[in-house]
């Protein structure tokens, strides 16, 4: 087992010192399942409030300068005031997400639909979201579609893929220059037969055919299982159409748990690819994106872990030996490189990162500072009628 050497954790602290994740509003209202919302003391009550909360997570990490809305959800009379609020509270607004999956409208679709006026509709909503964007300061326009069939037949596959390039392109040219149109896909839920953004093929063709600004997202959580997900993170790194990630962990479907609960080593190794494709570099645009429900846990806390935990598998994978692995690879050392890969893996990062934080001026342990801060029992008691996330509100 190789020592991980001072300079090579000297380089790797000095690269996480850029690292921004950023926060889902929606992560901080009350959440569940089908089955039941479970309601929680001390949830947020308005846009203000998670924006609030979202900064805590801030003040505790230092890694979460960002709170991405998601509209309707968020809606607000002045967004010009949330813009302003986030920055008093010392952090700002991000990723706009569009939200086209909750009107009885688009029952069978909405930027796919066949029909023009719901197609008009969803593109409408979307024009109205980069109002939004300009007046919270936003680069990032995110879409997912619940768009899809449930049955074969029920309608055709490549006329709703015509029809959603077409809406696309239009929502595309609406965008202002620094904005970005981001696309995610999912390959099942709630369509259950054909999904028309299934993969991050579709994602890369429709928005190749989009122009430079328009990217892809990948949720960890929108995969079958078994899918190598750090390959397609190479790949689209690769192709410089990696937009941003919409993190969470699963064990069976699109569980949104906390971000490397499920399978640690699944992000590190989705990290160790960000690394090696240059995706940490704040030059090369990836947004770092939470997109998670702490429907059991609490959520300021759920966040905090969850920041920590996509730190911690970064700066493992930082750690990772490059010039050893070049080596065993060239020299077709099987286990040699493997053993590389693991001894960066294997590293316990904590004691580390514990301390860079506290020479930053940041609570060593920020989940023992937020339980001492007093702030939790301050919202409980303040606090009155916290909202749902978003799902049937
Ligand atoms: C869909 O499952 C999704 O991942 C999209 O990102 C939505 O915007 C989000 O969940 C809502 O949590
Ligand atoms: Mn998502
Ligand atoms: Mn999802």
């Amino acid at each position: 087992m190789t020592l991980i050497d001072e300079e090579r954790t000297r380089r790797t602290l000095d690269r996480l010192a850029s690292q921004e994740i950023e926060l889902p509003s929606w992560a901080f209202g009350n959440s569940g399942t089908r089955f039941r919302v479970f309601g929680q003391p001390g949830v947020p009550r308005d846009p203000f409030e998670k924006v609030a909360d979202a900064a805590q997570v801030h003040a505790h990490t230092g890694l979460a300068p960002a709170v991405a809305l998601h509209i309707p959800w968020d809606l607000v009379d002045d967004f010009g005031k949330l813009r302003a609020h986030a920055e008093d509270h010392g952090v700002r607004i991000g990723t706009i997400n569009s939200n086209t999956f909750q009107d009885e409208a688009y029952k069978l679709g909405s930027l796919s639909h066949s029909d023009t006026a719901v197609r008009r509709k969803a593109i409408e909503h979307h024009l109205e979201c980069i109002d939004v964007m300009r007046a919270t300061g936003s680069q990032d326009l995110k879409i997912w579609l619940a768009d899809g069939t449930n049955y074969a037949g029920q309608d055709d596959m490549r006329a709703r893929q015509d029809r959603l390039a077409e809406s696309l392109a239009e929502i595309y040219a609406a965008l202002d220059a620094e904005h970005r149109l981001v696309l995610e896909y999912k390959f099942f839920e709630p369509a259950f037969y054909h999904t028309d953004v299934p993969d991050w093929g579709t994602s890369y063709a429709q928005v190749s055919a989009l122009g430079e600004r328009a990217v892809v997202c990948l949720d960890t959580g929108h995969h079958a299982p078994g899918t190598n997900i750090e390959f397609i993170v190479m790949q689209l790194l690769r192709l410089g159409k990696l937009g941003s990630f919409d993190f969470n962990s699963r064990n069976y479907a699109d569980d949104d748990l906390i971000v490397g609960a499920a399978d640690p080593f699944q992000l590190f190794r989705i990290m160790y690819e960000v690394v090696r494709g240059g995706g940490l570099d704040p030059a090369s645009g990836v947004v770092f994106m939470l997109d998670q429900c702490h429907n059991i846990e609490r959520k300021i806390p759920g966040q905090i872990r969850s920041v920590l935990n996509v730190q911690e598998m970064t700066a493992r994978a930082l750690l990772v030996d490059t010039d050893a692995l070049r080596a065993a690879q060239a020299a077709g050392d099987v286990l040699g490189a493997h053993e590389v890969f693991m001894d960066a893996f294997y590293t316990d990062v904590r004691p580390l990162l514990a301390d860079w934080r506290e020479s930053r001026g940041l609570p060593a342990d920020p989940l023992a500072a937020y339980a001492a801060s007093g702030y939790q029992e301050t919202v409980d008691a303040e606090r009155v009628g916290g909202t749902q996330a978003g799902w049937g509100a």
